[in-house]
């Protein structure tokens, strides 16, 4: 793996931003390395840079007494984050007081907190449902399915209103993610489901577990060759996947004939009911909540990136429990629909809930977002916007999705954000938070600066989709630009291009590219010379299915642990 232990322009550069002297630049070196420069390449930094003296311990050599990865602070920098360490450790008042006076330091020192914070390794929780529109939560607007732990998320972090996903729907925008990168820079265009993701560069979870990070996966993966499950691109751990409940016969005589339709072209066997290890039905979703409050019991002393997938709210939602639809006010043809997102809304709490109960909700970054728009078939929406899953895919509401940042004390609460972003920046947000540098596969950058301010110029300019996939279903197909309030868009090459400005027209009714030739032919001549970066279409490889990626059973695979030879059924 490519990992960068060699001191690189880009980390110089960061570390140079980031520092005022040669202690703290010694520390940020150390944290963005993984392991202590040597005092002749930093001596050659300190110098280039004018950070001042080398330390007295830099000087007489570098610090050997280490373990593993950890090695002793530098007083400077240890005393610098002290207050921040108390802010688990005390009670809850004070700690806030403490974690603000120590922001408002760093921030009158011109160090971003991040790469402060970065010492005591924060923990990330990234939530990713499946098919969740831009609507369809009461952050974002809806009315009639009650999401209060999600929209309390939002409240205590800052809402994101164009987040973007660049190669839905499920499969390439779970690539991208796990990548960091345009599924385009390995081949990936389209759906090409099998396509491997790259072998040469390191995952989300692999870089971090590198970095001494406890990574977790539970629920729907999709993501690469039938061979490269979680736990061989770099995660710790997988949640099993438990068995799913199997309807008898007289409960089918009984159900709803779409739901007898569904489940009986299934073999009878339940999506979203699952048997848990005391042999009781539950729905599959609680299940994982209960699976994610579990991975943060067993690792809340340890550095964790818990990557939650669930299968909600997929569609069919038909068998969403009146228990949960009965706590919307959806009309008939997305109850059920509600139904699974307020179940997702439960687990949030949950999540929330745990995090407070070990005292980490100030040292958890917890991202909250969608792998693609709005399902229209289950009635799903995506307004204000037009569009999504289906009918609607080359419409904003296929690519734009509900996105929210929440790390109380780090993260300004309650505020939006609306420049671009897709989610390959989570990848690179995540890693800088934990003092990582950035590696050069990645296409995205760090958001922490922009979400809290510091930066104001746009993270992106410009963004990108591009799918002309010949195996890919032809809805599906799409190229587009966006640009400040601009999209750009055509299905085909053969295609002109049409034009709308989002701002005036959310529902992309009115084509306006004849009467802005200037910008048409400036974000077309962007989308040119970026496509002319990304490699070729790649070849999906005939692997037979053989074992499942995710082994059923109850509890969790790790991936030092030699897999059984018998898989629980
Ligand atoms: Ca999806």
């Amino acid at each position: 793996m490519n990992v960068p232990y060699k001191v690189r322009p880009c980390v110089e550069a960061q570390v140079e931003m980031y520092t005022w002297n040669a202690a703290s630049a010694y520390s940020a070196l150390r944290a963005s390395c993984g392991k202590t420069p040597s005092v002749r390449v930093f001596r050659r930094l300190a110098a280039k840079h004018d950070w001042g003296q080398v330390p007295l311990k830099v000087a007489k050599g570098p610090d050997q007494k280490r373990s593993g990865h950890k090695v002793t602070q530098p007083e400077t920098e240890t005393t610098r984050i002290k207050a921040l360490k108390e802010d688990e450790m005390t009670n809850q008042s004070m700690s806030s007081t403490l974690a603000s006076v120590a922001l408002l330091a760093l921030s009158y020192l011109g160090i971003p907190a991040a790469i402060s914070i970065a010492s005591q390794k924060p923990n990330v929780v990234l939530i990713y449902i499946d098919d969740l529109g831009y609507g369809d939560l009461g952050c974002y607007g809806c009315e009639d399915i009650p999401t209060p732990n999600i929209d309390r998320l939002a409240a205590e972090g800052v809402r994101c209103t164009a987040s973007y996903i660049t190669n839905p729907p499920c499969c390439p925008s779970r690539c991208a993610l796990m990548m960091g990168q345009y599924g385009q820079r390995f081949g990936k265009y389209g759906m090409s489901r099998g396509l491997p993701i790259p072998k040469d560069r390191p995952t989300l979870a692999k870089f971090l577990s590198d970095h001494g990070y406890v990574s977790g996966h539970i629920g729907k993966w999709d993501i690469g060759t039938k061979r490269q499950g979680p736990l061989k691109v770099g995660f710790t751990e997988v949640a099993k996947t438990p068995p799913k409940k199997t309807y008898s016969k007289e409960e089918l005589a009984g159900a709803p004939e779409a739901l007898r339709k569904q489940i009986s072209s299934k073999g009878s066997k339940s999506k979203y009911f699952c048997v848990n290890e005391e042999g009781k039905t539950v729905w599959l979703t609680d299940y994982d909540g209960d699976s994610m409050c579990d991975f943060i019991d067993r690792h809340k002393a340890e550095p964790f990136f818990l990557y939650w997938s669930p299968e909600a709210v997929h569609s069919f939602s038909t068998e969403a429990p009146k228990r949960l639809t009965n706590r919307t006010t959806a009309a008939p043809g997305r109850r059920k629909l509600a139904g699974a997102i307020v179940s997702v809304d439960d687990q949030v709490g949950k999540l929330v809930a745990t995090l407070h109960k070990h005292k980490l909700r100030k040292k958890t970054l917890v991202i909250f977002t969608s792998d693609n728009g709005a399902n229209g078939g289950e009635g799903g929406t995506s307004t204000p916007y037009t569009g999504g899953k289906g009918r609607g895919t080359q419409k904003e509401g296929w690519v734009r999705v509900p996105t929210i940042f929440s790390m109380p004390g780090l993260i300004p609460e309650g505020k939006q954000y609306d420049s671009l972003m897709a989610n390959f920046d989570f990848y690179s947000t995540i890693t800088s938070l934990a003092g990582l540098p950035i590696p050069n596969h990645c296409d995205g950058v760090d958001l922490i600066p922009y979400l809290t301010g510091e930066r104001t110029d746009d993270a992106h300019e410009y963004l990108f989709w591009l799918n002309n996939e010949p195996g890919d279903a032809v809805r599906r197909h799409l190229i587009a630009v966006r640009w400040r309030d601009w999209r750009l868009y055509r299905k085909y090459e053969k295609d002109p291009w049409q034009l709308f400005d989002l701002k005036s027209d959310s529902r992309e009714e009115h084509d306006i590219a004849p009467m802005h030739p200037d910008i048409v032919r400036q974000m077309a001549a962007k989308h040119t010379a970026w496509s002319e970066t990304l490699v070729p279409l790649g070849k999906i490889p005939s692997i037979r299915a053989g074992e499942p990626v995710i082994p059923t059973g109850h509890g969790w695979e790790f991936a030092s642990v030699k897999k059984p030879r018998h898989i629980e059924k």
